[in-house]
């Protein structure tokens, strides 16, 4: 070389990137793996790793479209080390660069190992701030240390008047507040029919690495059946505009309403996309908000939108690497049980979850209250132990990286960072998903009932786990309702609810930890 060897993550597919920033392409080098020790530090979903290879397949091709050297390993390569580190110290030892430029990775294990980069490769390696944020991990700790308070809530208006999205000429929020959060909670009626799917043809590139995923990783759960990700920045700017022309307009009424065999609903699947920098939230929020300008959707609608990007994605990514890597380890109620096998299989008999785990294998994609309510709701009901939960979501999902699937399940689902990020566990009776879904009426459990065989089973767990954390949860005024319902009931209606939800938790199959 002996320029800089610059290294792009399979999430770093962004071309004004740190590491990529001052590239000099007469001197300086690209590198990029793919990784048998990235596809497999958990098993993930076959169709993230299609999704993750053909990204960096094709953004590889659009590097050296613009003359930048990049040495491209791919997974069966001869010589493949099989981790990022092996890989890098091959380079540098082929290379010789003067030093290493790495833009700082989304997950707090691989942080932890490139620290030690420096000295294990005896050349300087330099980590750079990820710019495809709104705010970095320091400038949020910095607004976070000393407040009483770090809830989304406020840092989302501080976020607001920072960047100004939706904000009127006076520095007021336009429509007069910052949340429109309580007009966003209708189910869908019958009658308004699901906006067309976004859906991308795989090419050539594609396939071939479906075919390569199929025979590595096909033992994984999750099926490549139907993959239809977008895989280039453009068609991934093809799928927000098909959002925002068919779904944003409905999608701050319908955003915690649910539908049987409609996996997306008006959800935007743009997670996907933002997470391995295909899209700049930036550009997201900005054309959400331009929609808005436009007339072509209403404000609950893009305020909701931009709420959930500006606010909640910021928000968990700032908790994740202020608590990491303590946060991991809390286990605030105690919950010890493993996961149950269903959650592999999708073979049960509640409805809800058959079809929320059905999808999720075969699409790699849930949307927020499916893996809030339904999967999230019954792990914290059941209480299965946050590690395994925390495995299987980011198993699961194309989406999921640590520094936002941690926070999401840990603290927000789980609870089990005692309340540091949610004001109240998310617990809910069958009651709450039948008024949010039509899952209820294809189900053989009835969501009124309590105590009979038919009855849904959300219910006596729900009352169970109210009951064995009544103390944990004494004091926190949003739970003061469901408390006080708890210390009237009689006795004897509590014995029977109590036995009712251990007879069916000791009928559930759980999942031997590593068989899947
Ligand atoms: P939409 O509903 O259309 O929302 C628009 C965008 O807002 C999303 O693309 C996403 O970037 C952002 N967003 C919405 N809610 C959140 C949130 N709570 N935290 C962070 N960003 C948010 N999101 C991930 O990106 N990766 C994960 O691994 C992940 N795991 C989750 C696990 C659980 C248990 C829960 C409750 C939520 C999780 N989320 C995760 C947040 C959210 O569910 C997904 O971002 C969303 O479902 C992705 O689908 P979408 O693009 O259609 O989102
Ligand atoms: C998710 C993933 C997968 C499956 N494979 C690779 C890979 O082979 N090479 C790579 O550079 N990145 C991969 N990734 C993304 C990384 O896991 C991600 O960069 C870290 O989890 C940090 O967010
Ligand atoms: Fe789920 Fe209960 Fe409704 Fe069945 S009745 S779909 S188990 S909430």
């Amino acid at each position: 070389m002996p320029g800089i060897l610059r290294l792009v993550l399979g999430d770093q597919l962004t071309h004004d990137l740190a590491a990529l920033r001052d590239i000099e392409p007469a001197r300086d080098g690209v590198l990029m793996a793919e990784v048998a020790a990235e596809a497999t530090y958990v098993r993930h979903h076959p169709k993230k790793i299609v999704f993750i290879f053909s990204a960096m397949r094709h953004f590889a091709a659009e590097l050296a479209e613009r003359g930048i050297a990049v040495t491209y390993v791919r997974l069966d390569d001869p010589g493949n080390t099989g981790s990022l580190t092996g890989e890098v110290a091959r380079a540098v030892a082929r290379e010789q660069p003067e030093r290493v430029v790495v833009t700082e990775p989304g997950e707090w294990r691989l942080w932890a190992a490139m620290r030690d980069w420096e000295s294990e490769l005896g050349v300087p390696v330099e980590l750079r701030d990820d710019a495809r944020f709104f705010t970095t991990p320091r400038a949020f700790r910095t607004w976070a240390d000393g407040r009483k308070s770090v809830r989304m809530a406020h840092f989302y208006q501080h976020m607001r008047k920072r960047t100004g999205y939706l904000m009127d000429a006076n520095g007021k929020p336009e429509g007069g507040k910052y949340s429109f959060d309580p007009e966003n909670r209708e189910p869908v009626p019958r009658d308004v029919p699901s906006p067309p799917r976004h859906a991308v043809e795989p090419d050539a590139t594609t396939r071939e690495v479906l075919d390569i995923v199929e025979a590595r990783f096909g033992h994984h759960f999750g099926t490549l059946d139907g993959f239809d990700f977008a895989v280039t920045a453009r068609e991934a700017e093809a799928a927000l505009e098909h959002f925002v022309q068919h779904a944003l307009p409905a999608f701050g009424t319908y955003q915690d309403a649910m539908r049987q065999g409609d996996p997306v609903l008006f959800h935007a699947r743009l997670a996907v996309y933002m997470n391995a920098g295909l899209l700049d939230p930036r550009h997201v929020c900005q054309r959400a908000q331009d929609a808005w300008e436009a007339g072509h959707a209403p404000l609950n609608a893009v305020e909701g939108f931009i709420r959930q990007i500006l606010g909640w994605r910021e928000y968990v990514r700032g908790i994740y690497w202020w608590r990491m890597p303590a946060y991991a380890e809390t286990n605030a109620l105690d919950a010890h049980r493993r996961l149950p096998e269903f959650y592999w299989t999708g073979e049960t008999d509640m409805t809800c979850l058959r079809d929320v785990i059905g999808q999720t294998r075969s699409e790699a994609y849930a949307h927020h209250i499916q893996r809030l309510m339904v999967t999230g709701n019954f792990a914290l009901l059941a209480g299965v132990h946050p590690a395994l939960v925390n495995e299987w979501y980011l198993v699961v999902y194309a989406d999921a990286y640590e520094w936002v699937e941690l926070p999401n399940v840990h603290g927000m689902t789980l609870f089990a960072d005692g309340g540091f990020l949610a004001t109240k566990p998310y617990a809910a009776s069958g009651k709450y998903i039948d008024r949010m879904s039509d899952y209820c009426r294809h189900c053989r459990y009835d969501p009124k009932k309590q105590l009979t065989e038919d009855a849904c089973p959300f219910n006596a767990l729900y009352w169970h786990f109210i009951d064995r954390n009544r103390g944990r949860l004494r004091g926190n005024p949003r739970m003061a309702f469901p408390l006080k319902t708890l210390d009237r009931m009689a006795p004897d209606k509590l014995a029977a609810l109590r036995a009712h939800a251990e007879r069916f938790l000791d009928s559930l199959t759980e999942a031997e930890p590593g068989a899947w």
